[in-house]
């Protein structure tokens, strides 16, 4: 029972006796072998095709046909299912290729908001599992199942194998899992059999599985930074595994320091549950991308004020403002600006945002813009009065003052001359 070498299977999770291709007990090929299967821990976890995968659970007309997740005003793909994908559509794609590539494909508008309601719901699946869950994106997270072989009474891979079916029972979509004794490899895995994968990378093979594969796959190694390897002759990860640390470190720094450690399968990152809240932010996706300060400053206001409202509601300050863009190309930049003490005031969190965002206003085009707090801490000693800025302690009695008329009548009775007609945009979340 239980031998790594036989596995197990993915659809009745029967132990199997024998290293015959199908499974005795229900005849599927799923089936999961692997050395290490029983001692591997740490998994991610990625939704297939996730905002497709949501539209065809909800209309199962949908099923069989290739679906591209876009258009609106953007013009480009969120998504396409990999009925889509075989045609060539991908993410990011511009709408009008994506439909030359697929001229059959069903376009759905994004419904951000159900997709978001989904996400939570398999998080708090995850929870289940372990409370060490690292989501990384509305789709994906890290899980460590360390030390829950008694609490499950089973294996982490079992345990993950049982969690992939129940998702596709109860949500109604497909995820992959990637298992393995690290963060990097756990993710390089999940995305290895696509969709309804389920990978296995262990310790004793990692060096010679990454021999062979090409720089970009380690983390923080992008587009630039490949280029200058590449530029060095370097292109596998394998020839970083025959340099030793002193010349990677000379000739890249820290991040040579990096790429010895992950080449060699080397990464001991933990796996970080989510925390207290760290931030208070709000953000929101332009219809279309936006470069001038007159679109993109009354945004700016209506956010820090849904930012006040949050921290006000909670009763809590932050000391450091957070401006977040995105440019059209989807570069994030990311600029923050620390007070002299915490405020929850919408009219201090937009001026400071103000500040920042006046230097990035260089006729470069922007998809999104957000604006938050973080350095959280207790209201009470958010905001005193300022002695030398007399007009900021009036401005702060100011929005009190709107603060207690909007609590009375709503948020839409008292609108600042920067909000004042500026409309609800798309995917405001
Ligand atoms: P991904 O997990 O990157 O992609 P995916 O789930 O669609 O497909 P895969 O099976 O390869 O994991 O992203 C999750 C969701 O995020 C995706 O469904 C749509 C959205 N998204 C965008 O809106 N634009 C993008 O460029 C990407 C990559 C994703
Ligand atoms: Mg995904
Ligand atoms: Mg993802």
């Amino acid at each position: 029972m239980d031998d790594p070498l036989f596995g197990f299977c993915r659809d009745c999770l029967t132990s199997q006796r024998s290293a015959a291709r199908r499974c005795h007990a229900c005849g599927t090929p799923r089936l999961l072998r692997h050395a290490e299967l029983y001692q591997l821990a740490i998994a991610h976890i990625d939704c297939d095709a996730f905002y497709a995968a949501v539209e065809k659970r909800d209309n199962p007309e949908l099923r069989d046909k290739p679906v591209i997740i876009g258009g609106g005003k953007r013009g480009v793909v969120s998504t396409a299912c990999y009925i889509a994908r075989i045609h060539g559509v991908r993410s990011a794609m511009p709408m009008f290729k994506a439909l030359e590539a697929c001229p059959q494909a069903v376009v759905v508008k994004p419904d951000m908001e159900k997709y978001v309601k989904v996400g939570r719901e398999i998080r708090l699946m995850m929870l289940e599992l372990t409370p060490l869950v690292e989501p990384i994106s509305i789709d994906e997270a890290f899980l460590d199942l360390k030390g829950t072989e008694k609490l499950h009474r089973d294996s982490p891979a079992r345990v993950l194998a049982r969690f992939a079916k129940r998702i596709e029972d109860e949500v109604g979509i497909t995820i992959s899992v990637g298992l393995s004794y690290c963060k990097f490899l756990a993710k390089i895995a999940s995305d290895f059999e696509k969709p309804r994968g389920f990978s296995v990378i262990g310790e004793r093979e990692a060096v010679a599985f990454l021999r062979d594969k090409p720089v970009t796959m380690i983390w923080g190694v992008g587009k630039a930074f490949a280029a200058t390897l590449e530029g060095n002759g370097i292109r596998a990860i394998g020839q970083l595994q025959d340099m030793d640390e002193s010349t990677l470190m000379k000739a890249y720094g820290l991040m040579g320091q990096r790429l010895y450690r992950l080449s060699r399968g080397l990464d001991t990152r933990r796996v970080e549950p989510e925390g207290e809240m760290k931030s208070v932010s709000a953000e929101t996706t332009f219809n279309t991308d936006l470069s001038e300060a007159s679109d993109l400053v009354p945004i700016l206001r209506s956010l820090s004020e849904k930012v006040s409202r949050r921290l006000k509601a909670g009763n809590i300050a932050g000391r450091t403002v957070v401006l977040k863009l995105k440019t059209q190309d989807f570069k994030s930049r990311t600029r923050n600006r620390q007070l002299a003490d915490p405020t929850q005031l919408a009219d201090r969190i937009f001026r400071t945002g103000l500040h920042l965002l006046e230097k990035e206003l260089d006729g470069t085009k922007f998809r999104l813009i957000g604006i938050g707090v973080s350095d959280l801490s207790d209201a009470a000693r958010a905001d005193p009065a300022d002695l030398v800025d007399t007009q900021a302690t009036k401005r702060a009695a100011t929005e009190r003052a709107i603060d207690r008329l909007r609590t009375k009548f709503g948020n839409k009775a008292v609108e600042t001359g920067y909000t004042f007609g500026t409309g609800r945009r798309e995917s405001e979340q």
